[in-house]
């Protein structure tokens, strides 16, 4: 299996305002270098590095005036917001502080050094993994920063550029006409409903920790549906704390009916292991082997498969989690 993996991604670090407490950021570099070493160990994968994608498809995911904050951001250490819109007024403003609470939606999602080489290099995973479908079944992007919260104009939730979302309008451009995004972290993929809630083209399909318990706190209800003519093409399951193996593979098998209804020609899977019963922020207990049943059920739909790197905190077990994910998508 191919995986892209982003070697500038160390470059970002930094902390996080938890509840006005400056505390080390869950999201750190040690991440992703544990789940490569944990494939590299077992075989299997090739790790490749991207060719940076075309800043226009960045562009054509999110709003202009954001990504342009992003690329002329200059930090030099790193900077949260402090105080946020409180209008309904969408237009720039020109003081750095209310730039800040205009593009970022949290205390969790530093703007540091270098940002932009780095999340252009993420997406970039996702964008060469999503092309590598052409000739192998499945693919993987280690993305770092995740991607999954990022909104249209706002980052947050560790997440700058949706690199999944990206990765779909490319293929969109390539001529797909239905994508599904499947997405398995333990917390909403808030960004990428923003992103696709008007469209049919993308079905977006999201299982996590009921919002009303856990961030990102705002959306996730199982209420929210889509707009327009992408009504009926979004799908929440919000779960209660302490989730199971058997249960979790319960709500899985409902949601991959639904996929497979839709019939996409790609299915693009989020995958965060924060649902794992030991990682340090969350609360579901799902277990290495489930993740590999998991991986199996969604492999057994036989659909060109991306998956994307979001969350997950275990540093001890990360790589495990993610290997086992991945073995049933091994041929
Ligand atoms: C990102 B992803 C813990 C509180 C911060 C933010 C969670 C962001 C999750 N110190 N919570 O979806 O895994
Ligand atoms: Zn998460």
């Amino acid at each position: 299996m191919i995986v892209y993996y982003p070697e500038k991604h160390y470059k970002h670090a930094g902390f996080e305002l938890y509840n006005g407490e400056k505390t080390q950021s869950s999201e750190n570099p040690i991440r992703v270098e544990r789940i490569k070493s944990t494939l590299e160990n077992h075989g299997g994968f090739t790790f490749k590095t991207p060719a940076l994608c075309n800043k226009k498809l960045i562009l054509q995911t999110h709003e202009s005036s954001y990504i342009e904050y992003l690329v002329n951001g200059n930090w030099e250490e790193t900077a949260f917001p402090s105080v946020w819109n409180y209008t309904d007024k969408r237009q720039v403003p020109i003081h750095a502080i209310s730039q800040k609470g205009y593009f970022v939606f949290d205390t969790y999602t530093p703007l540091t050094k270098n940002l932009w080489e780095v999340v252009l290099e993420s997406a970039s995973c996702a964008v060469s993994a999503a092309d590598s479908l052409a000739f192998e079944p499945t693919s993987y992007a280690l993305c770092r920063p995740p991607g999954h919260h990022a909104t249209k104009s706002m980052a947050g939730g560790y997440c700058y550029v949706n690199n999944a979302a990206v990765a779909a309008n490319h293929l969109l451009n390539k001529g797909a006409k239905r994508i599904a995004i499947l997405d398995i972290d333990f917390h909403h993929s808030n960004g990428t409903q923003d992103i696709f809630y008007n469209s049919r083209h993308v079905l977006t399909v999201s299982i996590h920790a009921d919002p009303a318990r856990k961030f990102p706190y705002y959306s996730g209800y199982e209420d929210e549906k889509g707009i327009g003519e992408g009504f009926g093409y979004n799908i929440n399951y919000p779960l209660d704390k302490g989730v199971d193996d058997e249960k979790y593979l319960e709500v899985l098998s409902k949601a991959l009916l639904q996929i497979n209804q839709y019939k996409p020609e790609i299915l693009i899977i989020c995958a965060g292991f924060d649902t794992y019963k030991k990682d340090p922020i969350c609360d579901f207990s799902l277990t290495i082997k489930g993740f590999e049943r998991i991986g199996k059920l969604i492999s057994k739909l036989h659909i060109p498969t991306l998956v994307v790197q979001e969350g997950g905190y275990n540093l001890e077990d990360l790589g495990n989690c993610a290997l086992s994910f991945l073995k049933p998508f091994l041929r």
